[in-house]
């Protein structure tokens, strides 16, 4: 059986599964491997034993160890079939006899190798070794089946254990979306955990990531950013003008975007987006309409550039909802692209059951593509894809989780940058009721950069 085989049987059996756990190290994911019930398909278990030995048949050692207990059949298996003697490492300690961790036969000095079904952090394994030492076992090589690429071996590196790992689900993700009979959901799932994975291992800087993009508009918030270091957009949810102007004014030095939504101000009169455009031209931010456009080409085109608004004539980014379909977007583009504007297509919100299907997003990224020079991007929970030239901005951050009485949903602008690699945090009520929004302000664009900052040394991704 080959590893293209084996996995598929997994996922066949049910070792496999797609949807929220928590793993042993309290980290969530969406997918879990349980291998305990191979047992139950003596098949199975022998090419486990059969693709560890073909691992690790080079390494020296004098016993195999299982890390108890899902491991210790394949060890079993290996040890019968290749004639090497087998340890066993109690993980209680017995309270009666010998009281003895470590069973069988051994002679201090002598060299084990362990044998361990899935490495996450790599705990277990240390566990094993640190027992096994103090019978004055040595071990240098660990053998798994299947490595998450969650630091295990990294750590494991730093004591000096080898870990030859036959399998890592980086393979295993790829050999189910090739060979699996997956389920649409899973397919999806698979697909933008993909993406995630080469993108996070990747994470390029926000200043690199100005060289990727197609529209001019990207090009300059990207080196904004990186410049002002800051990441915030400011989400300015009042009804008057003046309060409007005074925040653009005393939060403008802090962010990158100053998001509006022009038609909640009650005394709106066309000088007030004359003084916001002088704001940020001074304070060095752009100006986001939240205007959701999402009509036939060409209403939003009059939407766009005229009525009392004349959005097009002070926003530099508008956004759109992809459901109208494409010549939607050419209505917006023809007076956008002479303006030298930019428009983030809604890929993903924010509150609670909405309708945007991961079908709806897959087919938002792939509307965009076919305007790279003036679409920068998605509103999204998440980065949807592994290109660099989209900019992602995440709408429902606050520092407190706890949403509103009409649906919102929050995550933390560490959960929005490091966990869900977006690029820029919407922020409204978390700053706007806070007693002093400027030291609101401060503290999101701290939070914000750090996790920023943080992103970028990130080199093994959770999944
Ligand atoms: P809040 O006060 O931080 O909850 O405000 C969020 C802002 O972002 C508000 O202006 C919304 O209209 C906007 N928003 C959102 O919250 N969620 C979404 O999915 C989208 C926009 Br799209």
């Amino acid at each position: 059986m080959d590893k293209v085989q084996l996995v598929t049987s997994l996922y066949k059996i049910g070792a496999i599964k797609f949807g929220h756990f928590t793993l042993k190290s309290g980290q969530t994911s969406p997918i879990y491997l349980n291998l305990r019930q191979v047992i139950s398909y003596p098949d199975l278990l022998r090419a486990i034993a059969n693709l560890l030995w073909e691992k690790i048949r080079s390494c020296r050692f004098d016993s195999l160890c299982g890390v108890p207990y899902t491991a210790l059949p394949i060890a079993t298996c290996m040890s019968l079939q290749h004639s090497v003697p087998m340890l066993i490492r109690r993980k209680e300690k017995k309270a009666y006899g010998t009281k003895q961790k470590i069973e069988g036969v051994f002679k201090p000095g002598e060299h084990c190798l362990i044998i361990e079904d899935v490495v996450t952090s790599g705990g277990s394994i240390l566990e094993t070794a640190l027992d096994l030492a103090e019978e004055g076992i040595q071990v240098m090589d660990v053998a798994a089946l299947i490595d998450r690429e969650q630091g295990g071996k990294e750590s494991l590196h730093q004591k000096n254990y080898n870990l030859h790992a036959a399998l890592t689900l980086s393979e295993v993700l790829a050999i189910l979306l090739n060979s699996a009979p997956l389920s649409e959901a899973e397919r999806l799932l698979i697909n933008q955990l993909i993406a995630e994975r080469t993108h996070i291992s990747q994470r390029k800087s926000y200043a690199a990531r100005a060289s990727f993009c197609k529209n001019e508009l990207t090009k300059k918030l990207w080196t904004l950013m990186d410049e002002k270091r800051t990441n915030l957009a400011f989400s300015a949810d009042v009804t008057s003008g003046e309060e409007l102007l005074a925040l653009a004014d005393r939060l403008g030095p802090e962010i990158c975007i100053l998001k509006t939504h022009i038609d909640i101000i009650e005394d709106f009169h066309p000088e007030l987006t004359v003084q916001l455009r002088r704001l940020a031209q001074q304070h060095q931010f752009l100006i986001f309409e939240d205007r959701k456009f999402a009509d036939i080409g060409h209403t939003v085109k009059l939407q766009y550039a005229g009525g009392i608004y004349h959005i097009a004539d002070w926003a530099d980014i508008i956004n759109a909802h992809s459901l109208p379909g494409l010549r939607m977007i050419t209505g917006l583009a023809e007076t956008g692209l002479k303006m030298k504007r930019g428009l983030l297509l809604l890929a993903q919100m924010s509150s609670t059951n909405n309708l945007l299907t991961p079908e709806y997003t897959e087919k938002t990224v792939a509307i965009a593509k076919q305007f790279p020079e003036f679409v920068m991007g998605f509103i999204a929970q998440k980065k949807l894809s592994s290109d660099p030239q989209w900019i992602y901005m995440t709408p429902g951050v606050h520092l407190s989780t706890e949403g509103d009485a009409l649906g919102q949903q929050y995550v933390t602008p560490q959960q929005a940058i490091l966990e869900n690699g977006s690029d820029v945090i919407i922020v409204g009520r978390g700053i706007l009721k806070a007693k002093d929004p400027l030291a609101a302000a401060k503290l999101y664009r701290s939070a914000g950069w750090e996790a920023y900052e943080e992103s970028l040394k990130q080199v093994a991704p959770a999944v």
